[in-house]
């Protein structure tokens, strides 16, 4: 019998999914957008004349050193927004709070990790004061290490208040920063350096992760060692190393090249004026899994990307001067760029940074921070829902949840199951949720509700933000009919839309803008109803969703091979009901090798060591070969299949060898 997966099972549950919930009456009175006619009013100007929408919301949420001349200038696939306008990022989120009464309120209030059960984990509270003063300090800091306007900056640092410092003191100087997600391995990181050639690293002797200690700037000496192909040091490009203090493990400090933050802090004032940035200097490149083995450097700019993720932080999150906000997403993603550090400070909001795991010390964790601190809006993941159901209610429930009225998610598709528990148990059934649809690409929120005005489908993002031409289109780019699937594009440009792939403009034109001519292709497929509702079903490319990270099947693919008794390999995606993928592997060994439960571990380790532990395979299957058509692609689609337990369906006729697929199923190795 052919098992239903968890996948297949939420895609018919949310096409059969009828319930409405309409926003709370309460809740939209009060709300900065209370009505669907609201919504749909300023939508429709926002399409119609955009120029003229972006050019009122930028002059009212930014402050400009010089005003632009032009709001748009576009040639596709390039977009430059409000020509000529000199802008800070970091001015905006700091410097303009401190005249006002702001300016000694809670800029980040940030938990640290628990030492262990019962005992509270470490509490720090910067006002916007205090973080201007930091960031002034820490910006001067940069400056005497090198950093020069348009540099890069590469941060690798855990989940603690020095993250943000970091990236708003580059954004105060000029310099770019790409932020590199702390579980990443030292290959990762001596790539990313190599590609955008950054001259300096910030990172930390090491950080916590349930209880353990993470080995950052050990994983620093090591990339910096790496070399490619040809011989060459891929780490070149690098002159400073500064390490902040975290967690006082012992690491080796090369003179001359490695400097500690606090010792630096001595040499400084706080004195640093905000550089006038153009509106289309690079801000920050985020490096972002693709269907290669090569993760590309997706770049966004000043003013476009802060307007961007200013104007959805308020509307969408309803913000209000008293909201306590908690995205708990890490710096190192997107949703940490927009969502914990520019969108909310830019707005004057109060930003929770939590460093820790979800279930560490217990699987209450998150519950005892919204009841600590008094949590009104929480923006999670949907695989963080998912674990919260499996754990039980009971953890939830062990708290006084009361002072959430706003909920949030993204990353992936939410089955409605974990919706209506997320309404029920989490919500108390009073709190609307907003499940926001975006990449890192897009910047900013483009498919969301509006809290007071839009109503909800459990499972759907619903309709586009202000601004956003979204449509569901055929290989030919032409609108499919209303329910049925297509690919997701965006017809106009957008401010906050990414500028390129650093360094490959060719590869910005064929990834995003060859697929669908004059579109910009997100890679997800999607189904509109009759409501005009968007339902995204998932990526039509080879990029997995592992637990809300982004993972190339390309890329772990290259790390598997890399391995010396690995002579081929294939990944793909298995639904799963916690992580909403595993990552299946199917590999062939080298003539000579044999195949034993050794080996497996020793692959999904190389595999951490290459990439990180989040692209660890959960099963790696050996096969003599693989399926693969005449012309040598490897079949992913069969491959999918074996790895749910489904029966193979489908066109096999561009299949090579038959035989292949009877060993695989009859799961042989
Ligand atoms: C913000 C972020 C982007 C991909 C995107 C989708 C998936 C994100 C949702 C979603 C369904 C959502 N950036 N995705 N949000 N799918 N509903 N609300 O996640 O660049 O890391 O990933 O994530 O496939 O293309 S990302």
């Amino acid at each position: 019998m052919s098992q239903t997966s968890p996948a297949s099972k939420n895609i018919t549950s949310v096409s059969q999914e009828t319930r409405v919930f309409e926003p709370n009456g309460e809740f939209s009175t009060a709300a900065h957008i209370s009505s669907l006619t609201q919504y749909r009013r300023l939508y429709n100007e926002s399409i119609r004349d955009p120029e003229k929408f972006w050019a009122k919301q930028a002059e009212q949420e930014l402050i400009w050193f010089k005003p632009w001349k032009k709001v748009l200038q576009w040639k596709v696939p390039d977009a430059k927004w409000f020509v000529g306008g000199k802008l800070n990022v970091s001015h905006n989120c700091l410097d303009r709070h401190l005249s006002t009464p702001l300016a000694n309120k809670a800029a980040i209030i940030w938990e640290g990790e628990p030492a262990s059960p019962g005992k509270p984990g470490e509490e720090r509270v910067l006002t916007f004061k205090q973080l201007h003063r930091e960031v002034c300090l820490f910006a001067n800091v940069l400056k005497r290490n090198g950093a020069r306007k348009g540099d890069r900056v590469l941060i690798y640092l855990p989940m603690v208040p020095e993250a943000a410092v970091a990236m708003l003191a580059c954004a105060r100087i000029g310099a770019v920063h790409s932020v590199v997600f702390g579980g990443f391995s030292a290959q990762s990181v001596a790539d990313r350096i190599a590609d955008c050639g950054a001259k300096l690293v910030i990172t930390a002797d090491g950080g916590f992760r349930r209880g353990a200690t993470i080995q950052l700037k050990k994983n620093v000496d090591d990339a910096l060692v790496l070399k490619d192909a040809s011989g060459k040091r891929l780490a070149e490009s690098i002159e400073r190393v500064i390490v902040l203090r975290r967690a006082s493990n012992d690491i080796h400090i090369e003179e001359g090249r490695d400097v500690w933050w606090h010792r630096e802090l001595e040499y400084v004032d706080a004195n640093c004026p905000a550089a006038h940035m153009d509106s289309e200097d690079p801000l920050f490149i985020l490096y972002t899994s693709g269907s290669t083995g090569k993760p590309k450097g997706i770049f966004h700019t000043t003013a476009g990307f802060l307007l961007g993720a200013k104007l959805t932080s308020r509307l969408v999150f309803d913000l209000k001067p008293d909201d306590l906000y908690w995205c708990t997403a890490d710096v190192g993603w997107v949703t940490g760029h927009s969502y914990v550090v520019y969108g909310p400070l830019a707005n004057g909001a109060t930003s929770l940074m939590y460093e820790g795991a979800p279930n560490f010390p217990e699987p209450d964790r998150f519950w005892r921070i919204v009841e600590k601190y008094g949590v009104t809006i929480l923006y999670t993941a949907p695989t963080a829902i998912r674990a919260f159901m499996k754990w039980g209610v009971e953890w939830p429930k062990k708290h006084n949840l009361t002072s959430l009225r706003l909920l949030g998610t993204v990353g992936e598709p939410i089955n409605p199951e974990a919706w209506m528990w997320y309404h029920e148990v989490i919500g108390g059934g009073r709190c609307p949720i907003v499940d926001t649809w975006w990449q890192t690409e897009t910047g900013v929120i483009m498919i969301t509700p509006l809290p007071g005005a839009t109503p909800t489908k459990p499972g759907s993002a619903t309709l586009p933000f202000f601004g956003v031409v979204p449509e569901v289109v055929d290989d030919q780019g032409k609108p499919v009919p209303t329910n049925s699937g297509g690919k997701l594009v965006i017809r106009k440009p957008w401010p906050s839309m990414l500028r390129g792939v650093w360094g490959d403009p060719q590869r910005f034109r064929e990834v995003y803008w060859s697929e669908i001519k004059g579109s910009y292709f997100t890679g997800d497929g999607c189904r509109r109803d009759k409501d005009g509702y968007f339902w995204i079903v998932g990526r039509i490319d080879d990029v997995l969703n592992v637990a809300g990270h982004r993972i190339g099947t390309a890329e772990i693919e290259s790390a598997l091979v890399s391995n010396p008794n690995v002579a081929e390999a294939a990944v793909v995606g298995r639904p799963d009901e916690l992580k909403g993928q595993a990552l299946v592997a199917f590999v062939t060994l080298k003539t000579g090798v044999k195949a034993h439960p050794q080996l497996r571990e020793e692959l999904r380790q190389h595999v951490a060591k290459e990439i990180g532990p989040v692209a660890k395979p959960d099963d790696i299957r050996f096969a003599e070969s693989l399926p693969k058509t005449r012309s040598g692609k490897i079949m992913r689609r069969l491959l999918k299949q074996i790895a749910a337990g489904d029966e193979i369906k489908g066109d096999t006729t561009t299949l090579e060898d038959f035989g292949v697929l009877a060993r695989l199923t009859q799961g042989e190795e």
